[in-house]
């Protein structure tokens, strides 16, 4: 696959370059919301910084972090910096609890965001001759009109599909002859599923890349992409608050997520909110340098990741983040073990003839959490006998046991009878709650 550079100049800027545009950005950013947003004067006030005490991008230390409650406190437009007037669209991601998380943008934040998109689109080799099936959700989700910009930008040719009627999305495959899928990791899955169940044949499709992200997904699952679409399977990474899909993009090494730094700047801390070293893992924060809209300061994302400094041999010279596996709220305490749900995908994949559609259901019965594992099959074990099916069973309750240290039930499901998801999956069920 070739190695496509949207921005060359931008993205190939050397270290001192990025640490002067990170400096300059951050002392900016930091007048801004002081002088236009409460919520972040009064912050600042309680720590005594002041806008002038932010000189270089290392002073981010002094500065307060902003928690998604923040947002919610602050709901719908309280932490917007600039008039409402000057707002030309709102994206909203709906949280688990209540209500959603709003982010306001401006004009040039929209102009920035296709441009970073177009850069991360570029990554997965899409170009003007590209044909680019977006079946990401459109609407308040970022995930449909953020790729939709960056593909435009490209000037590739876009198919704004959105997500949903899995039997429709195939024939405009095939038909559209696209030579891109944006959408999540696990739709994907769906839609190589429904190709098999309607036996379409892989040849009559020209995709040649997926760019899959808004949920964590394994190395073994884009193995399985790979596979079974024909394509090269690419990360992208993004969440509302910072604007949505294009923070940061697997480039062809495929060895971590550039992060735009000349737009982001991010850190790596431990829970004691202490920031850690390149290559330490912990909770990635991150702030927006140029947004107006609706600037935040290190933003906890709560997910986690390590960073890695040293030089990309795509040429790309910003920082890259190492792909989220988890969030630091994802992780299940079953009788006194954590566990994060991408632990037990991971040793689920190691077992041939699993298939990656799972779900993990929690309960407490008495006082003791219980937790059944229900995994599809794949369709080649259709025909195995009670007896095969049984020691199945017994091996995947002893690879999670030596992997993920719990026992837990298995119950294996027949191919294509697990929940599916348009957009992002829902793994864990946990009653408990
Ligand atoms: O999911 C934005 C997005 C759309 C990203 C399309 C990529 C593609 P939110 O709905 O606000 O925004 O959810 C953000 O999703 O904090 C992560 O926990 C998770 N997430 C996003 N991308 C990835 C990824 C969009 N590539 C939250 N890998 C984030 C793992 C991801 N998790």
């Amino acid at each position: 696959m070739e190695n496509i550079l949207f921005n060359p100049a931008a993205e190939t800027l050397s270290r001192d370059e990025i640490h002067e545009i990170q400096s300059r950005e951050l002392r900016r950013v930091t007048r801004r919301v002081y002088e236009n947003v409460p919520f972040y004067r009064k912050k600042m006030d309680a720590l005594g910084v002041k806008p002038e005490d932010i000189k270089t991008a290392e002073d981010i230390q002094y500065l307060p972090y902003t928690e998604k409650s923040d947002l919610r406190d602050n709901y719908p437009f309280g932490l917007f910096a600039v008039p409402r007037s000057e707002i030309v669209r709102v994206h909203a991601s709906s949280g688990t609890t209540g209500k959603p998380t709003v982010a306001g943008y401006t004009q040039s934040d929209l102009d920035n965001w296709a441009e970073l998109m177009a850069r991360s689109l570029s990554c997965a080799g899409i170009d003007k001759n590209s044909v680019v099936h977006i079946a990401y959700g459109y609407g308040l989700f970022t995930g449909g009109l953020g790729a939709h910009y960056g593909a435009e930008k490209i000037g590739a040719t876009v198919i704004p599909v959105s997500g949903g009627n899995t039997q429709r999305q195939l024939m405009l495959l095939k038909d559209f002859g696209a030579t891109a899928l944006a959408c999540t990791p696990s739709y994907a899955m769906n839609l190589a599923d429904a190709m098999e169940r309607e036996g379409l044949d892989i040849e009559e499709l020209s995709l040649t890349a997926g760019v899959f992200g808004a949920e964590p997904w394994s190395e073994h699952m884009r193995e399985q992409l790979e596979k079974r679409l024909h394509i090269k399977a690419f990360d992208v990474y993004g969440l509302t608050e910072m604007m949505g899909p294009g923070v940061a993009m697997d480039c062809v090494e495929r060895c971590g997520l550039h992060v735009w730094e000349d737009h982001f700047l991010p850190e790596i801390i431990d829970e004691d909110l202490h920031k850690l070293p390149c290559g330490t893992e912990g909770e990635l924060v991150i702030t927006t340098l140029t947004k107006q809209g609706m600037p935040l300061l290190r933003y906890r994302t709560h997910d986690l990741s390590c960073l890695d400094d040293k030089p990309c041999a795509c040429g790309r010279t910003h920082i890259r983040m190492r792909r989220v596996k988890a969030r630091t709220d994802d992780m299940l305490i079953i009788r006194g073990v954590n566990v994060f749900p991408s632990q037990i995908e991971h040793s689920l994949l190691k077992i041939p003839g699993i298939a990656p559609q799972y779900q993990i259901v929690v309960d407490r019965k008495g006082s003791l959490d219980t937790v059944e594992v229900q995994v599809e099959l794949e369709r080649t074990l259709i025909g195995d006998t009670v007896r095969d099916l049984e020691m199945l069973n017994h091996r995947i309750v002893a690879q999670l046991a030596s992997d993920v240290l719990i026992s837990c039930k298995v119950k294996l499901c027949q191919p294509g009878s697990l929940p599916r998801s348009e957009g992002k999956a829902k793994r864990v069920i946990d009653n408990r709650k």
